[in-house]
């Protein structure tokens, strides 16, 4: 019985994360359950898992949580329920959203757990620190992403590649030629800058093929999304960023791939659904015994591949200079694109302005190193401060 710590439970992978582990009752059991605000859904979680511990994020509503939940469940709240909750388990599934998972990445990989991580800006914006983290023993980091498990799974059939690492990540990328990773493309794929000039916030919001939560859905509208997915990629696999590529793939059936040194490229597919890369994360090296959809090979379907238009979605070229450059430059990008994010959900800025904010934002980053986490902090801290100064003070182009 492998025991799950869930923090981030009530957002969208949290509650597929809870769908998949009732399907496994004999395989898992939920000890810990964390959010940030959310008492009502957290109390309904808990009636029905029973955990050991239950956090909320903000101690303000710690007491109002305590009298709700049962007796014999511990309450926590704030910086040291989040740490408690996310060295408890066996596995630690980090669904917090945006650089506010950093602490949770961080105590999942020191205290030598497995971190399936949801929550790729954490290992984005903190990968120096991170890295080191993972070289705690015992430590391992699956991803909860349906691109980079694909490429786990790919990997894994190369037993020379996956062999160096305990959690088949960090193994010999010699033998790997390229990592394709596929994109869906987004709402406002085919579309030209131009005619993107007056998107509202809903036209972004209607993803084609994933349901997901806000943030990520208009990352990617943009691509952003698949720009820090590159970074994602290479900071979990150790692959160059000149042999990984993006294709998009708008049937998102094919979740991405590996080509080898001999011409060989491996992909996986399934039908979109995050409850798999879920479940494969929790059960590694393991298959869990429940399949959420199968593709259905009598229904006729084509599976099509293009690049994407990089003059529209110059985010992509914007992530792979962050992520070559290195230091705190992709804890900046990753800091400006959420505050860019949240302000075109607000309606403070055009959608063709997130990408610009970021950009705009990069220009001023200083350079330099990122070795503790305090520095981290704070560059996350100082690009946050440049960026909602440039939405504050940004004019539309006519
Ligand atoms: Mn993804």
């Amino acid at each position: 019985m492998r025991t799950v710590s869930l923090v981030g439970s009530t957002g969208s992978i949290g509650t597929q994360a809870l769908e998949v582990i009732a399907s496994q009752p004999d395989r898992f059991r939920v000890v810990a359950l964390s959010a940030a605000h959310s008492v009502d859904a957290l109390v309904e979680q808990a009636e029905c898992v029973r955990p050991e511990l239950v956090v909320i994020g903000d101690p303000s509503r710690a007491a109002e949580l305590s009298s709700r939940v049962g007796p014999g469940v511990q309450v926590m709240s704030g910086p040291e329920g989040l740490e408690a909750a996310a060295s408890v388990a066996d596995v630690v599934l980090n669904a917090v959203v945006g650089f506010a998972g950093l602490p949770v990445t961080l105590a999942a990989l020191e205290s030598g757990r497995r971190l399936a991580l949801a929550n790729k800006e954490s290992l984005i914006a903190g990968a120096p620190i991170v890295q080191r983290a993972r070289r705690t023993p015992g430590a391992q980091l699956l991803p909860v992403d349906s691109e980079h498990c694909a490429i786990h799974q790919c990997l894994a059939t190369s037993p020379e590649v996956v062999g160096c690492g305990s959690d088949g990540t960090t193994g010999d990328s010699a033998k790997v030629a390229r990592l394709i990773v596929t994109a869906s493309g987004g709402p406002f794929r085919g579309r030209t800058r131009e005619s993107l000039r007056t998107v509202t916030v809903e036209q972004a919001l209607a993803h084609p093929t994933w349901k997901m939560g806000p943030k990520i859905t208009i990352d990617s509208s943009t691509l952003m999304n698949k720009g820090l997915e590159v970074i994602e990629a290479h900071e979990l696999f150790g692959v160059p960023y000149d042999r990984i590529d993006i294709v998009v793939h708008p049937q998102s059936i094919v979740h991405s791939m590996v080509e080898f040194i001999d011409g060989a490229t491996l992909a996986q597919l399934s039908i979109p659904d995050m409850r798999l890369p879920i479940g494969y994360a929790l059960g590694w090296p393991e298959r869990i015994g429940a399949a959420f959809g199968r593709i259905d090979w009598s229904d006729p379907c084509s599976l099509s591949f293009e690049l994407p238009d990089r003059s529209v979605f110059s985010g992509i070229d914007l992530a792979y200079r962050a992520g070559r450059a290195g230091g705190p430059f992709p804890a900046w990008l990753n800091a400006a694109n959420e505050i860019a994010v949240e302000a075109f959900l607000q309606g403070r800025i055009s959608w063709l302005a997130i990408v610009d904010v970021v950009d705009a934002a990069l220009a001023e980053c200083p350079g330099g190193s990122l070795t503790s986490l305090d520095e981290v902090l704070d560059a996350d801290r100082q690009a946050r401060r440049h960026a909602q100064a440039l939405v504050r003070g940004w004019k539309e182009a006519a």
